[in-house]
């Protein structure tokens, strides 16, 4: 069938949809097929022009999320403890009552915002997002950010100008890849979007190799040619010695990068003291395999390193990343097709816009620091594990108010469990959210956004990542229930004007909305009013749809409104139900450099100064058992536990050990066991395989339901447990602050 024959309906009306999952960074495509007024099926859209028929479970349940009963509909409040369901107008009064006195008796900087995962995948908190960040005045903001890529972004700030500059994997292309802290079987690819991800893997290996880095033998090393167990901890030890063998054995190859570079002498003299022996005790790769593999790597014309969350969630998160790409570079496997390459993405992402006070050569780290721990600045934001003791201790500057927007830092966040011991003591909590959950029973004020099949979708910053220009607009499937209920983009720009001083009720969101478009429009050279009467008349006269069609048309692919005929806007794109693909990424050194010189820096100094960190690591006694973290298919961290189709099967909340350790301790399948760090202690069951590195345990994050005053209910009848009570918080990669919730050392013993 093509788009051409297949009778699409309405919003809300019952018959076939088409619509992009937005759960993760595959972005599938998805037929959804809706019978009075339910969801009946969904299945994979084999036209869709990314996909082509790829599906997960996750996105074959997005019917059951839509209808899941627990799911929020209507605003709460709560009163003495106990919730009520209220309009909007008097949730918004109640946000105002609650937030107004906080700000007049300690400022704003008493208040901050936790800002969430699938803000990401958002249509409308994405876009707008940027509001209540930038315009609130709340000076220290938190995030999920600072447990995920801030070693990325430092790296990619320092090396090319733009803190969310990243390069990714031309897995379509390339010949050689190896993955190094990544498991796309489970994940589906991060920071690297891909259609059906496994499938691409699975097309390298006809025609050369994947090898994939990781303690854990994973899905993805089964779906591989070959596996390195790697201690934790020790990527960017392995990166180092492989840079040393490039430049020992005259495998340098830097081709039409050369004139793009700066630093290449520096690394030079800096890996001259990596050798692969050197490194080869402490990360459990013997130095031959070192050698073999940078001259693999070397010799390959199309090959590439892809490094994600293992290599950036760990104690080396920075100098790991960095050197993914180091590597990368030396080995003429940048920037060009079949390498690591810069995507262009066919709307751009405010992400894209230099932040201010991040302009090249600013300091980048350090410019405050936290008023309990004294933890630094970096690039904005301070670890999240801050915020307990930011709520929790007593003084001047105390943190009294929190706003959360998709977010569940009880569960996500290292020491969460302090977390959720400080939340009770705020004076307002106001929670962005669709569930009750371990982090929003804290709210005072729940307010819910429309189930994602009730809002348009098309992805925002995941198009920056992504290994075609791609855009692909899907309507919503059902009409919104209460056509007066606000989007969240406009929850956001309530919260932002109450924040500011304006009673949430009485904010002009117009307004803001109009003022947020204009400075879109600057950062394109083009004035706001002027586009704004554009369009007068149609039906964008505001909100995400006007600033996606900007981002459309202002984009790579773009009619510029007007100025290049025939090309990209929103209406074009409505009208092309599949999608468009413009293909795959093409080269963009040195124009997407954002560094006042024009060039690469390959050897920043910032990074540089961690390298005695790291020699003392790899010459520090080796802990007799580390924790690392793992994710499954049918888990998205922790909100998706409510899904029943999602949550069949095993127990997935256990905790996997080499059969020899388990030997060594007398601990069977199956049996209870107490896991202890420097951060706390956990029980849970365990789970006998051969299938990690001896030494190293891991256990999934995003499970400790079963909380009181949740609503939850199939969550809550499996809830499992809460594996960030192990994550000490002060447990970081230094030079970004980024929460280390790889490698911890912990204890396991039996429980009697
Ligand atoms: N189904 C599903 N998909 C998801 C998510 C989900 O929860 N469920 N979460 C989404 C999010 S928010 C993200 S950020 C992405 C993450 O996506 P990925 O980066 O693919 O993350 P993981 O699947 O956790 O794989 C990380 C791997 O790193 C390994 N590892 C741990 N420590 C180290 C180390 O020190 N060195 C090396 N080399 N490896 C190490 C772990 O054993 C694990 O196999 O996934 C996204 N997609
Ligand atoms: N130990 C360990 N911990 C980890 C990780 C790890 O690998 N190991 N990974 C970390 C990573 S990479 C990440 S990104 C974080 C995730 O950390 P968080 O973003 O804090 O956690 P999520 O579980 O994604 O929580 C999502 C929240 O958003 C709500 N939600 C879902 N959809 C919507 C929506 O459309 N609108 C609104 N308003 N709310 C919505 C859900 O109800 C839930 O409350 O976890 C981190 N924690
Ligand atoms: S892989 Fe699954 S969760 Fe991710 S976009 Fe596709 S269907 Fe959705
Ligand atoms: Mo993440």
């Amino acid at each position: 069938m093509t788009e051409n024959t297949r009778q699409l309906a309405a919003v809300g009306e019952d018959g076939l949809h088409l619509y992009t999952c937005p759960l993760c960074e595959a972005m599938c495509g998805l037929e959804i097929r809706v019978e009075d007024g339910h969801v009946a099926g969904i299945r994979p859209n084999k036209d869709d022009a990314w996909s082509h028929g790829h599906i997960c479970p996750k996105g074959a349940s997005l019917g059951e999320l839509h209808e899941d009963p627990d799911r929020i509909r209507r605003p709460m409040i709560k009163v003495d403890g106990e919730w009520h369901e209220v309009d909007w107008d008097t949730a918004f009064r109640r946000c105002t009552e609650l937030l107004q006195p906080v700000i007049a008796e300690y400022g704003i900087s008493a208040v901050t915002a936790y800002t969430g995962n699938p803000l990401a995948h958002s249509f409308s908190l994405a876009r707008y997002s940027g509001i209540l960040l930038g315009l609130s005045g709340m000076p220290v903001t938190y995030s999920p950010g600072t447990v995920d890529q801030r070693p990325k972004n430092l790296s990619s700030h320092l090396m090319y100008g733009g803190w969310w500059s990243f390069p990714v994997p031309d897995i379509e292309r390339t010949d050689l890849l190896v993955v190094m802290g990544a498991n796309p079987a489970a994940s589906q690819g991060s920071l690297l979007a891909a259609p059906d991800v496994m499938g691409l893997i699975g097309a390298i290996r006809k025609r050369g190799r994947v090898i994939v880095i990781d303690p854990v033998k994973t899905a993805t090393v089964d779906r591989a040619d070959e596996w390195l167990p790697i201690t934790p901890g020790t990527d960017a030890a392995l990166l180092l010695a492989i840079s040393h063998t490039l430049f020992d054995e005259g495998l340098v190859n830097l081709g039409g990068l050369e004139p793009h570079l700066d630093g290449v002498d520096v690394v030079r003299d800096v890996v001259a003291d990596w050798s692969p022996e050197r490194v080869a005790d402490a990360t459990g790769i013997g130095a031959e395999r070192i050698r073999a593999l940078a001259r693999e790597l070397a010799g390959t014309p199309r090959a590439v390193v892809y490094g994600r969350i293992g290599t950036c969630n760990q104690e080396f998160g920075s100098l790991a990343s960095w050197l993914v790409d180091v590597v990368n570079i030396l080995t003429g496997h940048f920037d060009v097709p079949g390498g690591s390459m810069f995507p262009t993405p066919a709307a751009w992402s405010i992400t894209l816009q230099p932040l201010p006070g991040l302009e090249d050569g600013a300091p980048v780290f350090g410019r405050y620091r936290t008023r309990v721990r004294g933890a630094k600045e970096v690039l904005g934001q301070v670890p999240v594990s801050c915020l307990a003791e930011e709520i929790a201790t007593p003084g001047e500057g105390q943190i009294k108010a929190l706003i959360t927007v998709a977010g569940n830092p009880v569960l996500s966040t290292p020491a969460g469990h302090k977390l959720d011991e400080a939340l009770p003591s705020l004076a307002a909590m106001i929670s962005i959210d669709l569930w009750l959950n371990e982090t929003t029973r804290h709210a005072d004020v729940i307010l819910p956004g429309c189930s994602p099949l009730e809002q348009p979708h098309h992805d925002d910053l995941i198009l920056n990542f992504a290994i075609n220009s791609i855009a692909n607009y899907s309507p919503p499937v059902f009409a919104k229930p209460d056509p007066d209920a606000p989007d969240e983009w406009e929850i956001l720009i309530r919260l932002t004007g109450l924040c500011t001083g304006t009673p949430a009720e009485d904010v002009d969101v117009a307004a803001i909305d109009d003022g947020f478009f204009d400075y879109m429009c600057f950062t394109q050279g083009l004035d706001g009013a002027e586009i704004r009467a554009h369009y007068a008349g149609t039906d964008l006269t505001g909100g995400p749809e006007r600033t996606l069609d900007l981002t459309l048309r202002t984009g790579p692919f773009g009619d510029r409104y007007g100025q290049n005929p025939g090309g990209l806007t929103l209406e074009k794109l409505k009208a092309a139900p599949n999608g468009i693909n413009y293909g795959p990424m093409v080269p963009r050194i040195p124009e997407v450099l954002g560094t006042s010189d024009g060039k690469i820096r390959l050897a920043p100094a910032y990074l540089l100064d961690d390298l005695p960190r790291l020699a003392r690591r790899i010459i520090r006694e080796p802990d007799d058992l580390v924790l690392v973290s793992r994710r499954h298919l049918r888990s998205n961290n922790s909100w998706l536990h409510n899904v029943g189709p999602l949550m069949k099967g095993r127990d997935r909340c256990t905790l996997l050990m080499h059969k020899d350790d388990a030997a060594r301790r007398d601990l069977s399948d199956g049996d209870l066991v107490a896991v202890r760090s420097a951060g706390g202690c956990i029980k849970v069951p365990l789970e006998l395989t051969e299938a990690i590195k001896p030494g190293v345990v891991s256990m999934p994050h995003g499970w400790g339901h079963g909380k009181p005053g949740t609503r939850l209910t199939i969550a809550n009848a499996s809830p499992g447990v809460n594996t960030n009570v192990l994550s000490p918080p002060d447990f970081l990669d230094e030079p970004s602050g980024n929460g280390a919730l790889n490698g911890i050392p912990v204890e396991v013993t039996a429980v009697s």
